[in-house]
């Protein structure tokens, strides 16, 4: 069987552990564009000298054409400037729309049957934009923000409770901004509500609510954290693992259930914008949206955080894009 090919769009802090960790799976042969002359080719070039080390066989290509991701069976974007320090993701509408939108066009010129996840920021207008101007259809254009949103309000939950993270399901939902949705309820551990282990806990409701209410917050302000933190750009190792977990639903045709930025056409009362909402990541791309019940609480955030989203494309129509 063919190997897999991989093509990803920027090649800077998240492009480059993208590609190292296809090589060290041996998920795919991988492509690495990135319109900075020979930063590609370096990365790759360092990346594929490992390979005696780590043991893969697969080839890494840097490049600075579009042509050069021909044949690719899906597409990871994450081309585009990442947030500093006090910036919020929607700080980088404008930058980051110029781009995607060149992107895209691209993409649709040498690589028109692959599946794309972006990963770029803001996520859900880039990825909006990424299917407008390709016309992909909307199972293959999709946007990684809830596996990662959802590792790290799991991460969270595990380090409280004592329990390993594996253990541990979690969900956000909604944007990928400070009006993400993570899901109190559903949360569990192996089947346990989360909550009724903080009250057992604590002995105490009112403090176990407290607690998640800490946990919650830091979930949405999670990725503001790592950039304070870090100062020179933002989360770059959990953003990668968590788009890898896409490609390999997708090209292993796991049927994974996972929290994607898809296209909602009518599912959860919302239609025509992309929100992070739970899906069937298989053969086919997305090939199922799951809607769940929501309780009202849950649905006035989930409502929120939509909106936010609206006005977020809304914005980005003003601007032209
Ligand atoms: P960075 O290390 O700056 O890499 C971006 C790369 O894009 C650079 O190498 C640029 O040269 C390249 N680039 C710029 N313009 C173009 C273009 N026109 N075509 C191709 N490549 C181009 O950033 P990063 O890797 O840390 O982050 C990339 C993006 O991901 C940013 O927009 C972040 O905000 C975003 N991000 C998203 C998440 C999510 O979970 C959604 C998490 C963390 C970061």
């Amino acid at each position: 069987m063919a190997r897999k090919r991989i093509a990803l769009i920027g090649g800077g802090q998240i492009g480059g552990v993208l590609a190292q960790l296809i090589a060290q799976k041996e998920l795919a042969d991988v492509v690495l564009f990135d319109i900075v002359e020979d930063f590609p080719q370096g990365k790759t070039l360092d990346i594929a000298e490992a390979s005696r080390v780590d043991g893969f066989d697969v080839e890494l290509r840097g490049t600075n054409e579009y042509k050069d991701i021909a044949g690719s069976d899906l597409v990871i974007v994450t081309a585009g400037l990442p947030r500093k320090p006090g910036m919020s993701r929607d700080d980088l509408l404008m930058t980051n729309a110029k781009i995607m939108k060149q992107v895209a066009e691209g993409v649709k010129e040498f690589a028109p049957n692959a599946f794309v996840i972006i990963i770029s920021n803001p996520l859900d207008a880039m990825v909006t934009l990424f299917q407008k101007v390709s016309g992909f259809d909307s199972n293959k254009v999709m946007g990684q923000a809830g596996v990662l949103d959802s590792s790290r309000f799991s991460t969270f939950i595990a380090w409280e409770l004592g329990v390993s993270v594996k253990d541990v399901n979690a969900m956000v939902l909604g944007g990928h901004g400070d009006t993400m949705v993570p899901l109190i309820r559903y949360a569990n551990v192996n089947g346990m509500p989360v909550m009724e282990m903080l009250e057992r806990k604590y002995n105490d409701a009112a403090k176990a609510k407290e607690v998640m209410d800490a946990m919650v917050q830091r979930t949405k302000m999670a990725g503001g954290e790592v950039v304070k933190l870090l100062k020179t750009g933002s989360a770059f190792y959990s953003p990668a693992s968590s788009a890898i977990a896409m490609a390999e639903a997708i090209l292993k045709d796991e049927k994974r259930v996972l929290p994607t930025c898809a296209q909602l056409n009518g599912e959860f009362n919302v239609d025509g914008y992309y929100v992070g909402v739970p899906t069937v990541l298989g053969e086919n791309g997305i090939e199922k949206i799951i809607e769940i019940s929501l309780n009202e609480e849950e649905q006035a955030a989930f409502d929120n955080s939509v909106n936010a989203v609206k006005s977020l494309v809304e914005d980005m129509g003003r601007l032209g894009f």
